[in-house]
């Protein structure tokens, strides 16, 4: 394949293999006049849309990773997707620096072969999985997803991945295991920011055993159709999509089944700011600014903060039974 490099170092394809984002478009142009009911000519085009998806769905440089279009209640937003050009250039993954650009600029030293998951704890099934293998665990879905950072700035994302709850089935929790903890690659050889002080590694970040199971709880291997590029923390992540983005735990090489709640990250580094939970919630600001907005990545104007937050990241249907007579300004 004829390859070519931008200025922010990133390989190309030829031109005549690039047609994802257009198409990525158009289908959710052609999802939302099918949800309008104004569509009896695009019926006809149904077909050839599932046709043009899986002839193209990827954006190039990496290995293809297509997923069937999720059934899961509130996996597929309406929303515009983000361009894959700012999903994969606007990244917040401290290994590789503190600054939104230096993970695709130093993420590529991370090596994401040979790559093993292992898992641990109250389970009767402990397992290592090689990555190979726990891609095939179960089908790989395409989940549109909102994600909302902590920051205030929020994207769109199709990311390709199957509900963690699969692999939770699979390995068999004990009854004691009220909580599953995710432990990511702390490697200083190849991450360079690892020994930095700004937080304790490695990156740790944990879920309630109820959330960890929700269909929506996304354990991801690829987006736009292609494994993940390294900066989005491949070879697998978490993607929570109705709590702070720094729940979503990159490059993740333990699951760990606790009884207890573990410590998190970010928790460690500044409990008042960042609680286990971090729920999405316009009305519980953080104690230095407003959640109440957040400007969308790629669309609004840096200084904007336009679109109002969503209770929940808008999943509050689909998960706000979790949190029932919770109080979520103590539980933040
Ligand atoms: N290992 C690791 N995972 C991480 C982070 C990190 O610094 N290290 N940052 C988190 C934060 S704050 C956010 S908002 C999301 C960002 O994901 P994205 O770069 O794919 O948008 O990743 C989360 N996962
Ligand atoms: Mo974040």
């Amino acid at each position: 394949m004829l390859i070519k490099t931008d200025n922010n170092g990133y390989i190309h394809p030829a031109s005549s293999e690039i047609t994802p984002r257009g198409i990525y478009q158009q289908r959710r142009d052609l999802i939302k006049l099918m949800a309008t009911g104004a569509a009896g000519a695009a019926l006809a085009g149904w077909a050839g849309r599932d046709a043009m998806a899986q002839a193209v769905a990827r954006p190039g440089k990496l290995a293809a990773l297509p997923g069937a279009r999720s059934a899961v209640p509130g996996a597929v937003t309406m929303e515009k997707v983000t361009d894959y050009k700012d999903v994969a250039s606007y990244n917040n993954f401290y290994e590789f620096g503190t600054d939104k650009s230096d993970p695709a600029k130093n993420a590529h030293t991370l090596v994401t072969k040979p790559w093993t998951v292992a898992i641990e704890g109250l389970v009767r099934q402990p397992k290592t999985y090689a990555i190979e293998d726990l891609i095939k665990l179960s089908a790989q879905e395409e989940r549109i997803y909102r994600l909302r950072c902590v920051e205030g700035w929020s994207m769109v994302v199709p990311w390709v991945g199957y509900s963690l709850a699969e692999l939770i089935k699979k390995v068999e929790p004990l009854g004691s295991a009220n909580y599953v903890e995710f432990i990511t690659q702390a490697d200083p050889k190849t991450m360079p920011f690892v020994g930095s002080r700004v937080l304790d590694w490695p990156y740790v970040e944990a879920l309630r055993m109820d959330e960890a199971m929700h269909p929506l709880t996304l354990l991801s291997f690829g987006m736009y159709g292609e494994v993940l590029p390294n900066q989005s923390g491949a070879p697998v992540r978490l993607v929570v999509p109705w709590k702070y983005g720094f729940k979503s735990g990159k490059s993740i090489v333990k699951i760990r089944f606790t009884d207890k709640e573990p410590r998190t990250a970010w928790n460690k580094a500044a409990a008042n700011e960042y609680g286990f939970y971090s729920n999405v919630n316009p009305n519980v600001d953080h104690p230095r600014w407003s959640q109440a907005s957040e400007r969308r990545i790629g669309e609004d104007g840096l200084f904007s903060k336009k679109r109002k937050t969503l209770m929940f990241n808008g999943y509050e249907a689909q998960v706000g039974q979790l949190y029932a007579g919770m109080d979520l300004k103590k539980n933040y």
